[in-house]
């Protein structure tokens, strides 16, 4: 079986798990029920009681399918109706974010879902000097949609050697005249410019995230993650967003661009500050 695994159903009672499990292998399909770390993240925040049945991303929709065949209705448990699996709210404007959060989140046995009605809320200003600061405002102010969630929110960037850390807090608006954010395609743009202004420049650079939790306006954690590459002279890659086909990672000779948003997710800041996010919450 491949190493990535999804959640299909969530039982409370073993013995419906063991049949589903049986009606699966039945069809050639493998699973695995869950026993791992991660149920006590499901204990601390859920019910006592469940088992997590997974099959591989692959195989995801096939067992579905069967396993809607095989059970009546009432046995068989979506996460909406008869499990409140763990649940956490991401406050972004940024689809691209919300994309490499649900990647992210497929590994774990937790449910990302974008804060109700983001867009017709009041915009925060992003004036902090750190990562931390804009990240702990944002989490903090788009909280209070949301009463008695955790909602997550992620300030995050590239940060250039060359360019003393540049674009760093400001990446989103790099190349904004302005208050609007510039696009993806003029900030990428400017980098490159600003790089091939300094011949013979180090071209390492690092992506960071800080994300912070929190709770009704109040800052619970902050967890950070970041990675290392290069960037490259032209644009690489039509996946992901913001500077994604700019930064080359050596390790898998490829762009971020070039790499779907589950392999971005596995080594990305974005994952690391994350996986830091679920330690905690366990
Ligand atoms: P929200 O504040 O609404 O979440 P935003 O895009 O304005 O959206 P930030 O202020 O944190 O978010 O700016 C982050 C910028 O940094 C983002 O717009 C990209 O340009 C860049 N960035 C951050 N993470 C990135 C990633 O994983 N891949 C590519 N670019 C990234």
């Amino acid at each position: 079986m491949s190493e990535k695994h999804v959640t299909l159903w969530h039982y409370r009672d073993l013995r419906d798990a063991l049949l589903a499990q049986s009606k699966l292998d039945s069809a050639g399909i493998e699973s695995v029920l869950m026993d791992n770390a991660m149920s006590s993240i499901l204990n601390a925040l859920g019910p006592k009681t469940n088992i997590a049945l997974q099959v591989t991303i692959e195989e995801r929709e096939d067992a579905l399918a069967i396993l809607r065949e095989v059970f009546p209705e009432e046995k068989t448990l979506s996460a909406e109706q008869q499990f409140t699996r763990p649940r956490v709210f991401i406050a972004t404007s940024n689809k691209g974010k919300l994309k490499d959060y649900k990647a992210i989140s497929c590994e774990f046995d937790i449910e990302i879902e974008a804060v109700h009605n983001f867009k017709d809320l009041p915009t925060v200003e992003e004036d902090g000097a750190t990562f931390v600061a804009n990240a702990s405002k944002k989490a903090e102010a788009y909280s209070r949609y949301a009463p008695g969630e955790i909602v997550l929110a992620d300030d995050s960037g590239l940060e250039v050697a060359a360019l003393d850390g540049q674009p760093g807090v400001i990446s989103a608006r790099y190349a904004a005249v302005g208050d609007e954010n510039a696009s993806d395609a003029e900030n990428n743009y400017k980098v490159i410019y600003e790089l091939s202004q300094l011949p013979d420049a180090d071209r390492s650079a690092r992506f960071v995230c800080v994300i912070a939790a929190a709770r009704d306006g109040k800052t619970l954690a902050t967890f950070e993650g970041e990675v290392r590459g290069e960037i490259l002279q032209m644009p690489l890659g039509h996946h992901g967003f913001g500077y994604d086909p700019l930064f080359y990672y050596p390790p898998e000779n490829k762009t971020f661009g070039e790499m779907t948003a589950e392999e971005k997710a596995a080594v990305s800041h974005r994952g690391e500050a994350f996986r830091k996010f679920l330690e905690w919450m366990s």
